[in-house]
This record gives structure tokens, sequence and C-alpha cells, in this order.
């Protein structure tokens, strides 16, 4: 019996409009930027697979903003659902750093007594001239929230992969502590498709796992 993945991880991006996050998801789910994003048109979410360790495939649902990043106007259930998020600023617009520590507290107050797992993500590394956030003070705020650092571009497809990966990595060593755990009601982790859930009593038939964005 195949298995499809292991787990599947709901991941929220958060942070200001224009700071890239749909650009970021873009990149890492279809493999494509384009420097005249739409801020309108959005999906709600985006998939794709990752091997995290040997034999361990996780299937990631990536759930975006779609143009609504004003405080308040995000239903809780897009925080309480979530078992971790992309805290995105840009590297080189200070305002969007400043809201960093708004968008945490917003977030972790709205899911307790849950935790989430987050990653601090300084976009828009190629405008390295522009840059008005220093590496510095980005990796002090991190070590203030006890979470890492990563700085990304969608645009040169720089570190895109990792951010992920090191988040959902994040993420599987806490399921491992018992620390998270999957839970009736909440669909942060759900745990194992298999081609026999898929197709039951066929299991001679195989599956290439595929992942496309979805926009249903
Ligand atoms: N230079 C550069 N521009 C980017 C990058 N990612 C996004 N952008 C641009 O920033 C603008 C806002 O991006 P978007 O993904 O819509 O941001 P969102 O509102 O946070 O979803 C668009 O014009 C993008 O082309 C990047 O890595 N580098
Ligand atoms: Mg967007």
């Amino acid at each position: 019996m195949d298995i499809l993945w292991q787990y599947q991880f709901r991941i929220i991006l958060l942070g200001d409009s224009t700071v890239g996050k749909s650009s970021l998801l873009k990149r890492f789910t279809d493999g494509i930027y384009s420097d005249v994003a739409d801020p309108t048109v959005g999906v709600d979410f985006y998939a794709r697979s990752l091997d995290i360790e040997p034999g361990i495939k996780i299937k990631l649902q990536l759930w975006d903003t779609a143009g609504q990043e004003r405080f308040r106007s995000i239903t809780t259930s897009y925080y309480r659902n979530s078992v971790g998020g992309l805290l995105v600023f840009d590297l080189t617009n200070h305002k969007t750093f400043d809201h960093v520590r708004e968008w945490h507290k917003e977030v972790s107050e709205h899911i307790l007594p849950h935790n989430m797992v987050y990653i601090l993500i300084g976009h828009k590394s190629d405008l390295n001239k522009d840059r008005k956030v220093t590496q510095d003070e980005a990796e002090q705020l991190a070590a203030d929230m006890g979470i890492r650092y990563v700085e990304t571009s969608a645009k040169c497809n720089s570190n895109v992969d990792r951010a992920f990966q090191l988040l959902s990595r994040d993420i599987y060593e806490l399921m491992k502590m018992g620390q998270i755990t999957t839970r009736d009601g909440w669909d942060g982790v759900k745990s194992g498709l298999t081609t026999r859930a898929l197709y039951p009593g066929d299991e001679d038939i195989e599956l290439e796992p595929r992942e496309k964005s979805c926009n249903c």
C-alpha cells in the first residue's frame, strides 16, 4: 500500500498587504513569479508535498489572506485551524517589519490555549540596495519571539523551499515529542492519506503523488 503523505499541515501566511505573501506561495507551489501581481485575485489555498526526512512525506495546505490583511477582517477560524504560520515582512519597508509583533500577538491571542509554530520571513531579499531592515534587527526580533528567521526572494527563488522545509520540520519535531497532536474538530494537522483510502479494494493501482495549486 503506497502512502501519498503521512501528515497534512495547515499553514497560514501572515503579514501586511504587498509584502509578497501570494508571490511566495506561487513560487513555492507552481514555481512561477510575476512582477505584476493582482492583489484582488487570490486563491484561498495552495498545496504542495515535501519530503521532510527519508520516507516522511508531508502535505502542506497553505492558506493565503487573499487581500484581507486588515486586522480583524480575518476570521478566527483561519488562525485556529492552523498549525504553522509564516510571519512575512518586506525588507524594503520598515513599517511592515514593525507590524510583525502585532500580527504575532493578534494570532497568538486568538488561538489560546493552543500554540502555533512560526517562522519569520524577511522577503524581497533581491532588493538589497533598498533594504530598510537589517539582518541583525530581524534576527533580534526572531530571537525575542523564539522563532527562526529566513530571508527569501520569490523573484530570484532564494530560500523559498528552505523556509517551508524549516517550518515543516519544526512542526514535525514537535509532533514527534507529543507537543502537537491531532485533535477532533481541528484541521491544523491531519494524518495519513493512502492509496487504499483513495481506492478501497484496488491496491494494485499505482498513483504518483501530484500537487497543483488549488483554486476551488
Ligand atoms: N523584488 C521583489 N518583488 C516581489 C517579491 N515578491 C513579491 N514581490 C512584488 O511585491 C508586490 C506584492 O506582492 P504580493 O505577492 O501580491 O503581496 P501580498 O499582498 O503580500 O500577497 C508585487 O508587485 C510583487 O511582484 C520578491 O521576492 N522580490
Ligand atoms: Mg496577496
